[in-house]
Order: structure tokens, then C-alpha cells, then sequence
């Protein structure tokens, strides 16, 4: 079983789909630090919640990055759709010329002698809200055609940030009990 450190259950659906273990949510909102880099934001994330909770777990720092904005809102883009809202992060963007933009995610797990990160990035552009599946900055995404919120998960995991990093997690992890059960 994982146990996944987040206050966002639509990451934690995510995750249950795609991990082939089970994933047990904990609520408990570790502080983060400031930085520009997400890996640096869920390194020290998994290491204080891993401290606070005693037991293995991982956690998951995203954000949507504008290159017209030089990525903005990147690490800052929780506060900036809980101030702002997406429609006002559209209506802004729409005032580019350039719509490109990317998601990222670091999911970062940590034990008691190790924090692994793994990294995932999808590229897409900035369009009108659109669908009403997923969540955050879903339907403002769009990804070949389609925004991530007119997507099932499956279909959102099979392409997005977060699915690239649960691939590289997923395989770790794999690797891990495959070393630990040709120890034993
Ligand atoms: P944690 O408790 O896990 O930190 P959070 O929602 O605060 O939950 P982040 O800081 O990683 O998580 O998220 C940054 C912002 O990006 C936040 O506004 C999310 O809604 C949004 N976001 C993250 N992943 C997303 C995704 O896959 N699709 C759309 N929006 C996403």
C-alpha cells in the first residue's frame, strides 16, 4: 500500500488508476517551500511529510507553466487559481500572441533511507474553458485537440505530466520489490 500526501483528490484519482499498488490518501498539509523548482518544492514536501506521518510516502508538486509569461504562474499556480480563477488566467493569456504552455509534475517519494523524485511534462496550449471532467486548470488545457477536462482519466494519465511521472514512479517502485525480493 502507498500512501499518498495531498489535499487534491483529483491527483489521488489519478494516482489510483495508474499505481498498481493501493493508494491510501493522508491529509496532511505539509509546508512548502519557496523555490522555482518543483522537484526542490516535492523533495522537501516528501521529506517533512515522511518525518510527520513515520511511515513511506509521496507526494506530488504540478503546476502550469505559460511561455508567454516565462512560466508563470509554474510553482505559484495554486494560489494564482484560487485568487485569479482560470477563466481570469485564460482571459490574460488570450491577450498573447504566443497561447503554448506546459503542465508539470514532481512526485516525490520518501523513506527512511532515501527521497526519489520523478519527473513528467506534457506540452499544450491555453484555450477557452472547455469539458468538465478533471480538475485545477483542466479545462483551460488543451493537449492535441482536446482539453484534459474533456478527458477521461485514463486518457488524461495516458498523456499528461502527472501519467509521465507515475510511469517513472511505477517502474521504481517495480525495480525496488524485484531487488528486494531477489535479496530475500
Ligand atoms: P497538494 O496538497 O497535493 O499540494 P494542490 O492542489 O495544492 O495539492 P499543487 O500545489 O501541486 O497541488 O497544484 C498546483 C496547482 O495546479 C493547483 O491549482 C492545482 O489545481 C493545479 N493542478 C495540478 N495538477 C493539475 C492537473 O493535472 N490538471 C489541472 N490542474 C492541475
Amino acid at each position: 500500500m502507498l500512501r499518498f500526501v495531498t489535499s487534491n483528490p483529483g491527483k489521488v484519482r489519478e494516482a489510483r488508476e495508474y499505481l498498481p499498488e493501493p493508494v491510501e490518501r493522508v491529509a496532511y498539509d505539509y509546508p512548502e517551500i519557496q523555490s522555482e523548482d518543483l522537484g526542490a518544492i516535492a523533495a522537501a514536501g516528501a521529506r517533512d511529510a515522511f518525518e510527520e506521518v513515520g511511515e513511506p510516502v509521496f507526494v506530488d508538486d504540478a503546476g502550469l507553466f505559460i511561455d508567454a509569461f516565462d512560466g508563470f504562474p509554474g510553482p505559484y499556480s495554486s494560489y494564482v487559481e484560487d485568487r485569479l480563477g482560470i477563466e481570469r488566467v485564460r482571459t490574460l493569456a488570450s491577450r498573447e500572441d504566443d497561447d503554448a504552455a506546459s503542465f508539470r509534475a514532481v512526485v516525490a517519494y520518501a523513506d527512511d533511507d532515501t527521497v526519489e523524485t520523478f519527473e513528467g511534462a506534457v506540452p499544450g496550449r491555453i484555450v477557452a474553458p472547455c469539458g468538465d471532467g478533471g480538475f485545477g486548470y483542466d479545462p483551460i488545457f488543451e493537449h492535441r485537440g482536446r482539453t484534459f477536462a474533456e478527458m477521461s482519466t485514463e486518457e488524461k494519465n495516458a498523456v499528461s505530466h502527472r501519467g509521465r511521472a507515475l510511469s517513472k514512479f511505477a517502474d521504481w517502485l517495480a525495480e525496488r520489490n524485484d531487488g528486494s525480493r531477489s535479496d530475500g
